[in-house]
C-alpha cells in the first residue's frame, strides 16, 4: 500500500492509542483486532483513516517485548524494541523482598542487560526496614557485573550517572510506585512539558495519567518511557533453565548437573549447590533463585 506510513506507538490503551512518523507530531491512531494489539514502542505501519485519525495497518516484528505478568499469571507485553531496561529502587519506599530479583531475571530473559538505579539517595532508609537487604547487597550486583548508579531528584548527586547510560538508546524505567520513576524522566528529558501537551492534545486526557506507559524523546537522541508503578512486579510462568538463566553467576556450572532438568533444588549432584558448598558461589544467590522458583511453581 502506498499511502501507509511507518510510525512508532507512543502509548497504547485497548483500541487506540497515540503514534509518531519519524521527525512528524504525535497523531491518534485506531488499533484495529484483525491487525492486533501494539505496546508502546512498537513500529507499526499507519495509513489516514478520516480528519486527523489514523488506523492502524500493521504491527512490524519486535526486536523484543518486556513483559509481566498480570493477575492470572500470564505474560503481557509492558513495551517493545528495548535496548536497556532501567530497573529503579529507592531508599523509600524500600524494595520488596524477591521484586529486585525478578525484575533481574525477566530484564535477562529477554536478552538484555539490566541497569540498577538506586534514587532517593539523599534520605536515609529506615534501620528496620525489611528491604534494607537489597540496598546492602548492591555491591554484590555490582560485583556481578551489574552497573549500580546512585540517583536524587531532589539534590546532589542529581542524574549525572544515569544520563550517560540512556543517551542514543530506548530505555524503560521500570519499578515499584513511588520510587521516583516519573521523576527521573523529569529530570532527564527538559521539555517533557511540552511532550506531555502534544499527548495529552491527542488523547484529551490530563497531563498527569500515570496510568500508562508513554514514551519520550530524549534531546541528545533516544527515547525513555515511563511504565506505571506496580506494587508487586510479577514474573510469568517460566521453565526453570529460563529462571537459572537470570542468574548470570550460576553460567559456569550450568549443565554440570547430574541431572540434565536438574531444577538446583534437591536432586542430588546438583552442580550449583556444589558450587555454594566449595564457597564457590555464595549461599544467598542460590537461595534466591530457589525462592523465585518455588514462587513461579506456587503459581502455576
Ligand atoms: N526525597 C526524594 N524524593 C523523590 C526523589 N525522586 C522522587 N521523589 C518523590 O517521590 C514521590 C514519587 O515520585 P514519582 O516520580 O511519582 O515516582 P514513580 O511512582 O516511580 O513514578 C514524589 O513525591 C517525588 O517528588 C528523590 O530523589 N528524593
Ligand atoms: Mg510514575
Ligand atoms: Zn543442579
Amino acid at each position: 500500500m502506498t499511502d501507509t506510513q511507518k510510525a512508532r506507538v507512543l502509548v497504547a490503551y485497548g483500541g487506540h492509542g497515540v503514534v509518531q512518523a519519524e521527525g512528524g507530531e504525535p497523531v491518534p491512531c485506531l488499533f484495529r483486532r484483525s491487525v492486533g494489539r501494539p505496546s508502546c514502542g512498537d513500529l507499526v505501519r499507519i495509513r489516514p483513516a478520516d480528519d486527523a485519525t489514523w488506523a492502524l495497518e500493521e504491527i512490524l516484528p519486535a526486536r523484543n517485548h518486556f513483559k509481566r505478568a498480570d493477575a492470572r499469571g500470564r505474560a503481557q507485553a509492558v513495551a517493545a524494541n528495548l535496548d536497556r531496561v532501567v530497573v529503579v529502587i529507592a531508599t523509600e519506599p524500600l524494595p520488596s523482598r524477591d521484586l529486585l530479583d525478578r525484575y533481574l531475571v525477566a530484564v535477562h530473559s529477554l536478552g538484555l542487560e539490566p541497569v540498577i538505579v538506586l534514587n532517593k539517595v539523599e534520605l536515609t532508609p529506615d534501620p528496620g526496614g525489611a528491604g534494607l537487604q537489597t540496598l546492602e547487597r548492591l555491591d554484590a550486583y555490582r560485583g556481578l557485573g551489574y552497573p549500580v548508579v546512585r540517583s536524587s531528584c531532589k539534590g546532589p548527586p542529581g542524574v549525572g550517572e544515569l544520563e550517560p547510560l540512556v543517551q542514543g538508546v530506548t530505555s524503560i524505567l521500570v519499578g515499584q510506585s513511588g520510587v521516583g520513576k516519573s521523576s527521573l524522566v523529569r529530570a532527564l528529558v527538559p521539555d517533557l512539558d511540552i511532550q506531555v501537551g502534544a499527548l495529552s492534545r491527542v488523547t484529551g486526557k490530563g497531563t498527569h495519567t500515570t496510568t500508562t506507559t508513554r514514551m519520550y524523546e530524549l534531546p541528545g537522541g533516544g527515547h525513555l518511557i515511563d511504565s506505571p508503578g506496580v506494587w508487586e512486579y510479577g514474573l510469568w510462568k517460566l521453565e526453570p533453565d529460563e529462571l537459572a538463566a537470570g542468574f548470570p553467576d550460576f553460567a559456569p556450572w550450568l549443565g554440570h548437573c547430574r541431572f540434565n532438568d536438574c531444577r538446583h533444588m534437591h536432586e542430588p549432584g546438583c552442580a550449583i549447590k556444589t558450587a555454594v558448598e566449595r564457597g564457590e558461589l555464595p549461599a544467598w544467590r542460590l537461595e534466591r533463585y530457589q525462592r523465585l522458583l518455588a514462587q513461579n511453581e506456587d503459581a502455576s
